[in-house]
């Protein structure tokens, strides 16, 4: 991808400091971009449900077939598996089981995952379907400071501000703004996306010797289902899940539910616990994030907005992704990064034709 190298880079607004944010504002600095990040939310920040990032399980298992979705998952996994040596990823073997043959994705990425094999029906549950292969897992808001400390060291500004608009945003020296907002897409006047949502996600972080993930999708309930994903430099923490509760913006975790996902993720992985009971597993917190979803799927476009005065600025929206957002991250903010390249070289920054007096 061509680097923007010269006397004065060109300037670039990323807004939002999530997952995708972040890593458009690092693949942009590597290009050579004078690069700010304008978020409510950064790194190292404590943790705040309005923030989806920290929340994340941030282990690599595709959700779909949406093609657009498998290149980024595709792409990322590439990037994920290069963190390995230096431990912030961390190489993870996965269980996946599913009702059917349709909830394991066509095997789409039977050739893209490392020892992809197909189960047979004495190791799955009666009458599901399931696969093991290499997965990858991230602590996430570990993961997010590296970013954060990735991006400073290339001299990307990390800049705190709660917006109203993408229009606060912009400077008069932006030549384009990337909108990785998230859920904040449904809110910002001058976006005001209607089909962003969030998926509500309910866990358990606990703490035990579980180096292997599963993601059981064949409980017959429309909300829950259940993923142990152990969390690499945590001192042994495992994420036990779950639900996808559509349009949930309900805070405060269901003690019922977190009885629930224990006992369904105990009944997968027994060393979980100490003495095999619910009882037995030390629980470290609860939590409940909120997937930064969108109906119909993630908005990946340019468009090209006039902020006040005649000054026309490409703006890449990227948000949307929902629960894929670490496994699909390079690959999303790879593609935002080139519709900014592909905008400034075609010189979108340019008079909007003047009145005609
Ligand atoms: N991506 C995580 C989530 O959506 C999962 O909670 F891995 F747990 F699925």
């Amino acid at each position: 991808m061509a680097s923007v190298r010269g006397p004065t880079p060109p300037s670039v607004v990323v807004v939002g400091g999530g997952v995708i944010g972040l890593t458009a504002a690092l693949l942009l600095a590597r290009r050579g971009y004078a690069v700010e990040v304008v978020a409510r939310n950064l790194p190292g920040d404590s943790l705040d449900q309005a923030w989806a990032s920290p929340w994340a399980g941030a282990n690599w298992c595709p959700f779909g077939v949406d093609p657009r979705v498998c290149k980024w998952e595709a792409e990322t996994l590439e990037q994920l598996r290069t963190l390995i040596p230096s431990g912030l990823a961390m190489p993870l073997p996965i269980t996946r089981f599913a009702s059917s043959e349709a909830g394991l994705h066509n095997h789409w990425y039977a050739g893209v995952a490392d020892n992809y094999t197909r189960l047979g029906p004495e190791s799955c549950p009666p009458g599901c379907v399931g696969v093991t292969f290499t997965s990858v897992s991230v602590n996430s808001p570990h993961y997010l400071e590296w970013l954060g400390a990735q991006c400073t060291a290339l001299g990307v500004k990390l800049r705190r501000a709660t917006l109203k608009a993408l229009r606060d945003a912009v400077r008069p020296d932006t030549r384009a703004v990337i909108n990785a907002t998230g859920l904040g897409a449904g809110e910002l006047e001058d976006v005001r996306d209607e089909f962003v949502e969030p998926i509500r996600g309910q866990i358990v972080v606990v703490r035990a010797p579980v180096k292997r993930c599963v993601m059981d999708a064949t409980m017959n309930h429309p909300t829950r289902s259940t993923y142990i994903i152990p969390r690499p430099n945590s001192g042994g923490q495992v994420i036990c899940g779950g639900c996808y509760e559509v349009g949930s913006t309900v805070r405060e975790p269901d003690p019922a539910m977190t009885r629930s996902i224990l006992e369904h993720c105990l009944a997968r992985i027994p060393e979980l616990s100490k003495d095999g009971t619910v009882e037995g597993i030390e629980i470290i917190r609860e939590c409940v994030g909120f997937r930064p979803s969108r109906r119909g799927g993630p908005r990946l476009e340019r468009e090209d907005k006039t902020f006040g005065g005649s000054r026309r600025v490409p703006v890449v929206h990227a948000y949307g992704i929902g629960p894929a957002g670490y496994q699909a991250s390079w690959g999303m903010a790879g593609e935002a990064v080139k519709l900014v390249g592909d905008a400034l070289i075609e010189g979108i920054v340019v008079e909007a034709p003047r009145a005609k007096l």
